[in-house]
């Protein structure tokens, strides 16, 4: 397939601070994979430091958010807007709502629909009145489906970015209560760990890839938290969590998916560089995304 991939770094903890997020591109930079991938660099996102000092919802750093989101926003579009396939790398997950922002208004200008594919351990649909952090990298999935605090709505050009029922997780296995009441009041579709072992989670991609298929295909953005992958196989990320996703089962699935011709976009956040052993965790983006690339290049994945 043709085309070619623009590496965004976008290095910021301003979802939560402890996270450690901050210092994921800069490591990655290091072991080279931008030039190692044949990704065209296309630099850093800057904004403002975090600010923990909670606002009238209790949340945290909702301006400085806002601002790090618009300054994705800007960048995919750049690159979407070039031809490329934009690949974000954080840095903290509430970066996605910037990228989802640019996916729905590109997905919109081609007429075509807008799917994301979230691989995580959390589902990240708290709202400020559900949330039990504040932390605002716990909001981005319930903000693109339009629910959320009103100045985090504002980042796109329209709200909802993303229709309830074209958002589907897997890896599932950390839900917070009224995060609960509020997946299940907008009917989306997650898969939970037992679900995910009973089925594989390639099966399931796959058959929410027939299904996009079936329904005239679209813009599929996928967002990856590399914390939906087992703690003993990715580390190096700010909240662990045990009883996740294996590294095979996630290349395999990022290689459907990059076959399938569907995503044009791709998130790939919430390594935490100074939790990893030694670069663990680096190269398991790199296998990652060589899967994604393997796919959609038609070729088998090979990684050192
Ligand atoms: N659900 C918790 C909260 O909202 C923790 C969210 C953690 N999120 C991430 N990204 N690390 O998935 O505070
Ligand atoms: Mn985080
Ligand atoms: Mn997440
Ligand atoms: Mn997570």
């Amino acid at each position: 397939m043709s085309g070619w991939y623009g590496f965004i770094g976008v290095p910021t903890d301003v979802g939560n601070k402890a996270c450690g997020a901050a210092e994921g591109p800069a490591a990655l930079r290091a072991i080279g994979l931008a030039p190692r991938m044949g990704m065209v660099d296309r630099g850093d996102v800057r904004g403002p430091a975090y600010d923990g000092t909670p606002d009238e919802t209790g949340s945290r750093s909702v301006r400085e958010t806002a601002a790090w989101c618009t300054g994705v926003r800007n960048a995919v579009a750049g690159v979407l807007a070039d031809g490329g396939v934009p690949v974000m790398v954080g840095g903290d997950h509430a970066m996605a709502l910037g990228s989802v922002a640019a996916a729905a208004e590109h997905a919109r200008r081609q007429g075509r629909n807008l799917y994301v594919l979230w691989f995580d351990a959390h589902p990240d649909f708290n709202t400020p009145e559900t949330s039990p952090s504040g932390n605002t990298h716990g909001y981005p999935a319930a903000l693109a489906c339009g629910i959320g605090h009103p100045c985090l709505l504002r980042v796109g050009a329209f709200t909802p970015l993303l229709r309830p029922d074209r958002l589907v997780q897997f890896g599932i296995r950390d839900i917070d209560a009224g995060e609960r009441e509020n997946l299940r009041r907008s009917g989306i579709e997650f898969h939970e760990m037992p679900a995910v072992r009973e089925r594989g989670l390639a099966a399931l991609v796959a058959h929410t890839i027939s299904r996009i298929q079936a329904a005239g295909g679209g813009h599929v953005h996928v967002s990856f938290d590399i914390d939906a992958l087992d703690p003993s196989v990715a580390p190096g990320v700010g909240t662990p969590v045990p009883g996740g996703l294996l590294l095979d089962e996630c290349v395999d699935s990022l290689r459907l998916l990059g076959a399938s011709g569907l995503v044009q976009s791709l998130d790939i956040v919430e390594y935490a560089a100074t939790q990893d052993q030694g670069n663990r965790t680096a190269h398991v983006v790199e296998h990652l995304l060589a899967g994604f690339m393997a796919g959609r290049d038609g070729q088998t994945a090979l990684v050192a």
